[in-house]
């Protein structure tokens, strides 16, 4: 009677542990606390000339090219002119308001138009998704004379 108890034990935990796991990598990636992405230049309110060099800052997490699973990663997505922010529990858009950095690439030149742009990182899993709770920059907002 001991015995069987035992059993059945040995047989729930790791059946549990399983789905457990399955539910983890299922969705989004979850992430350390207090994870943070910001745009480390140009400076929100900036006035600036084209091209532009946008520096991506990442602290509390790794980048890592896409495609790559590993823990606790991500790589940039650099929101253009995006008011409407992307589902957060689907890859993020790929046009020209959504660039990826898969290669795990930290700054980018920007040829923008004359005017105002908002700009936002938001990082992204191996697969392109918002990690959960999302890692999302501020916006910053420039002009480009
Ligand atoms: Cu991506």
């Amino acid at each position: 009677m001991k015995m069987k108890v035992i059993n059945t034990f040995k047989l729930v935990i790791p059946t549990l542990y399983l789905s457990m796991s399955f539910l983890v990598f299922a969705g989004n990636l979850p992430i350390e606390e207090g994870a943070k992405v910001y745009i480390l230049s140009p400076a929100n309110g900036a006035v600036v000339t084209s091209p532009v060099t946008v520096r991506f800052g990442l602290s509390g997490m790794g980048v890592a090219p896409a495609g790559v699973d590993r823990e606790n990663t991500g790589h940039h997505h650099l929101l253009i002119d995006v008011e409407t922010l992307p589902d957060m529990s689907r890859p993020i858009p790929s046009d020209k308001n959504h660039r990826h950095f898969g290669g795990g690439q930290t700054e980018v030149v920007l040829d923008l138009t004359p005017g105002q742009h908002r700009l936002q990182l938001l990082l992204g899993d191996y697969s392109h998704i918002p990690h959960n709770p999302s890692v999302l920059s501020e916006p910053i907002i420039i002009t480009v004379e």
